[in-house]
């Protein structure tokens, strides 16, 4: 029987294999993909996100870990996908411009594909332009922007007035994420919204398909 706690620890010992192997085991157990997600492999991303902001893991050790999140993530990617309902609407996700932090953009991605919505993967460090590009080209329901850095939101107010100026504000819902994001400044950028966590990410953009 796998117990997620044992996920969740090899992730943070960067042990992608054995992440791998568990989350294997997991689905192969019927576990629910959503619990694996949410109990094993972001309960040990959170322990180590904790871990680094008090000096008591450092950068290497993280991105170990991330990698092994990664490798997880590949297994449980399609089981997520297979729960939803197809097509429900389109969204691209991108980090914004300077910021290379995708783990939780990968995780917003992965839960809005498992709620049956079709997603286009913008990438790390999106230039203002490819977001704008990105809205008639995909008709997209709706845009959404992560950013980790106190130094690179500022980039969404650049993508928002550019989709403004291009005239296609009316076109698309803009929501935006990230540890630094705030309700607050979503509302002073013009965000149509803001979501703490992948999980309401999903229940936010389904509020703008309805
Ligand atoms: Co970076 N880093 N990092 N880092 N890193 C933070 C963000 C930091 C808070 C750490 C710290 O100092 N305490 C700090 C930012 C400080 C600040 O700006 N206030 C920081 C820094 C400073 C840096 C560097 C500058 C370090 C350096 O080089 N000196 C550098 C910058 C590189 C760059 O981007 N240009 C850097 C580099 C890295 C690594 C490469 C080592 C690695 C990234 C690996 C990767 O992503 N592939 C890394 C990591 C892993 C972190 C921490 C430890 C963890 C981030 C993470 O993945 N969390 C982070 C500390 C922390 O957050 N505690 C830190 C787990 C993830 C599931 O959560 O991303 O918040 P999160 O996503 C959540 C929600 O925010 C939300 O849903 C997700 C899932 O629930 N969400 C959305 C996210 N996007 C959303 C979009 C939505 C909706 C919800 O709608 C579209």
């Amino acid at each position: 029987m796998v117990d997620l706690n044992n996920v969740s620890e090899s992730l943070q010992r960067g042990d992608a294999e054995k992440v791998e192997e568990l989350v294997r085991g997991a689905l192969g157990e019927n576990l629910l993909p959503k619990d694996i997600l949410e109990n094993g492999l972001i309960k040990g991303m959170d322990i180590i996100g904790a871990k680094f902001k008090k000096n008591e893991v450092y950068v290497p050790e993280v991105l170990i870990a991330a990698r092994a999140m990664h490798a997880g993530m590949s297994i449980l990617r399609p089981k997520l996908a297979e729960t939803g309902v197809k097509n429900i609407g389109t969204v691209a996700v991108g980090t914004v411009k300077g910021d290379l932090h995708d783990i939780g953009k990968n995780l917003v991605i992965m839960m809005l594909e498992g709620a049956g919505f079709e997603v286009i993967d913008l990438g790390i460090d999106v230039p203002v332009d490819k977001f704008v590009e990105a809205v008639t080209k995909y008709k997209l329901n709706v845009l959404g922007m992560s950013a980790l850095l106190t130094t690179t939101m500022i980039q969404m107010q650049e993508v928002i007035k550019a989709i403004s100026d291009a005239g296609l504000r009316d076109k698309v819902k803009i929501m935006i994420g990230g540890a630094p994001i705030t309700q607050n400044y979503a509302d002073q950028i013009g965000a149509d919204g803001y979501s703490p966590d992948a999980a309401s990410a999903v229940d936010k953009a389904k509020t703008f398909i309805a």
